[in-house]
């Protein structure tokens, strides 16, 4: 296993304008919606969650669901699940991206907010359709889930976060209303460790991190892993060290500077990529707390 102390490097401290007026608009938004649904990460169920966001929805009934499961250990997927549902919480494992894992649930949503329309004694029917908002950090798929869920692109979507800027409503045809979000991060991140994990999802900038500083990282991060399909990057098992690693595939791929230097930097986007795109495997960040529930 590769250990680096990567609270030496200072935090981005990165939360732009744009997402506290989000947050506002979130707020203001509540009032009339029936459900908040959370996206997170299957691939980090724990940080990729926004400590904040229980309590800018105040006691608003709330769902969560792990989105990008493609892209997870699917072992570790079930072992969350199994962890949530201890708490008393269902996860929805997803894959936003495949319309068939999407089947039935604008239907479940309904449900549950009957449910919780009932517990709180209301009598009458709902008059009107269901609202549902769609919340969670950027890139982690709202606008793809709603789109999905209405068999149109008519949410903007991209590879980058911070692609919807505003609030949207869009109607499905089963009587349910959705709210795209634009995605929020919460303005203290305390450890470089998590911003660093954030960044590697694609919750953060791209400009913002250093990219051999990430690569680094998720050197790190995979030498804990197994199943890991080094031979993709050109060498035969876990490196000694990140260096090792960027020299070798800069070398294989031929991504030289002049001279016949390596570019780490072009090694470091090329590792991040195979990352990103899953040809090196699937792979979960957070592990399920092992003692008692926290
Ligand atoms: N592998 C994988 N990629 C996904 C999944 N869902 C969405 N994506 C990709 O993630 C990227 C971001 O998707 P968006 O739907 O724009 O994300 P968003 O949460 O709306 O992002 P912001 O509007 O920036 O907050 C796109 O490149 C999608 O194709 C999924 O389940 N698995
Ligand atoms: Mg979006």
């Amino acid at each position: 296993m590769i250990d680096i102390d990567f609270e030496q490097y200072p935090l981005t401290g990165w939360f732009p304008g744009h997402m506290m007026k989000a947050e506002k608009a979130m707020q203001e938004a509540l009032k009339l919606v029936d459900l908040v649904v959370e996206l997170i990460d299957a691939r980090a169920p724990m940080s990729s969650r926004n400590p904040d966001l229980r309590e800018i929805l105040q006691n608003r009934p709330f769902l969560t669901v792990a989105n990008k499961s493609d892209l997870a250990d699917p072992k570790a997927s079930k072992a969350w699940v199994e962890w949530y549902a201890k708490r008393g919480e269902r996860l929805f494992m997803l894959d936003s991206r495949k319309t068939g894992t999407l089947r039935g649930l604008p239907e479940l949503w309904r449900k549950v907010v009957m449910e919780e329309r009932a517990k709180r004694g209301a009598t009458r029917p709902l008059a009107r359709p269901v609202r549902i908002m769609i919340a969670g950090v950027p890139n982690i798929g709202k606008s793809t889930l709603v789109n999905h869920l209405l068999e149109k692109n008519k949410a903007q979507v991209g590879p980058k976060p911070g692609v919807t800027r505003q609030n949207q409503w869009i109607p499905l045809p089963s009587n349910v209303e959705l709210l795209d979000t634009p995605g929020i991060l919460w303005p203290r991140i305390q450890s470089k460790r998590h911003e660093l994990l954030l960044a590697l999802l694609g919750n953060l900038k791209e400009e913002v991190v250093d990219k051999i500083l990430l690569s680094d990282y998720l050197c790190c991060r995979l030498s804990e892993q197994k199943n890991v399909k080094w031979d993709v990057l050109g060498v035969d098992g876990c490196p000694n060290s990140p260096d090792e690693l960027l020299e070798g595939l800069a070398r294989r791929r031929g991504l030289l500077r002049q001279g016949g230097t390596p570019d780490f930097e072009r090694a470091a986007n090329a590792f991040l990529k195979e990352y990103r795109d899953g040809r090196l495997g699937r792979f979960t960040f957070d592990l399920v707390p092992q003692c008692g529930l926290t």
